[in-house]
């Protein structure tokens, strides 16, 4: 029996029915992994990322800013690329010294690793890092809300139950420059913020998007609202404003890019990297399907 390049043709053959099966779980793979890519922004209380601060230079600007869960690499731009973390962490980045800077900071499964200042063990595994500054110290505070028990424990602070199952959403909801515990039901629209307020703003499936939009140092409750047909996203803030910036699949950016006071509506696309910033920039930083912007 002849060969060609070293192997019979039945075994040609069968190669080259490996590579089209090859070719369609790739194919398969593809598919779950965008599918998988776009659950990250299904609203649910796994899904939170709560950063405490993202001023990573001090400058009083947001920084545009990636966390690379595969490989564990930071890059925040025109500032610094580290590696720090590993797959699965989560990004908790915070000023945890009080100097002005946001320090970058992993939390997983209980321990806070917060780059060139502390390695501390705080909660467990499941719960979910809610780092912000709760006593208004200057100092974000290492603290957890654990969903099931709807219990919030802050370290040296305080420990109360409040809304199981939520969103937990951490802010200065009326202006006294502490965080405040507070959680977005998502099935329900709930907002409730621990002995301040609870209304009903939103529905079910968006993703809350909260910050000091209008500058009067109150946290404003919004929402992010994935539209599939047509492909559009809707941001609406509470008496502030209502407007479609982005499509599905984008992650919400909301936060304070050029010192005007106010926070600024903006997306991070993962794919392309870009970075659209209403009224401020559009710009490219940071692709990968495993990105995860660390922005605030
Ligand atoms: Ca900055
Ligand atoms: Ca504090
Ligand atoms: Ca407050
Ligand atoms: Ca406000």
């Amino acid at each position: 029996m002849g060969k060609i390049n070293g192997l019979c043709p039945e075994r040609r053959s069968h190669m080259k029915q490996i590579g089209i099966v090859a070719v369609v779980v790739l194919f398969g793979l593809m598919l779950v992994s965008s599918v998988q890519a776009d659950a990250k922004l299904v609203a649910s209380p796994s899904s939170a990322l709560i950063l405490a601060d993202g001023d990573y230079d001090g400058d009083g600007l947001a920084d545009l800013a990636v966390f690379r869960s595969d490989g564990g690499q930071w890059a925040i731009k025109d500032i610094t690329r580290v590696y720090f973390g590993k797959d699965m962490d989560v990004p908790a980045s915070g000023d945890y010294n009080g100097d002005g800077t946001a320090n970058i900071a992993i939390y997983r499964a209980g321990l806070w690793a917060v780059r060139d200042v502390t390695r501390q063990y705080y909660g467990r595994a499941g719960d979910i890092s809610v780092p912000a500054d709760y006593d208004g110290d200057g100092i974000d505070d290492v603290a957890i809300y654990r969903p099931g028990l709807g219990v919030w424990a802050v370290s040296d602070i305080t420990r109360m139950y409040f809304g199981v199952n939520s969103y937990p959403l951490p802010a200065d909801y009326n202006g006294d420059g502490t965080s405040d515990i507070g959680i977005f039901r998502t099935y329900t629209g709930l907002w409730a913020v621990a002995g301040i307020t609870r209304s009903y703003y939103g529905q079910e499936g968006d993703m809350p998007v909260v910050l000091d939009y209008d500058g009067d140092a109150t946290a404003d409750r919004g929402i992010f609202r994935q539209i599939i047909v047509p492909p559009s996203a809707l941001w609406a803030i509470q008496g502030i404003t209502r407007v479609n910036y982005g499509t599905p699949g984008d992650y919400p950016v909301p936060a304070d890019y050029n010192v005007s006071g106010q926070g600024e509506i903006g997306i991070f696309r993962w794919n392309s990297g870009l970075w659209s910033i209403r009224d401020v920039t559009r710009t490219y930083f940071g692709a990968g399907e495993d990105s995860i912007p660390v922005a605030k």
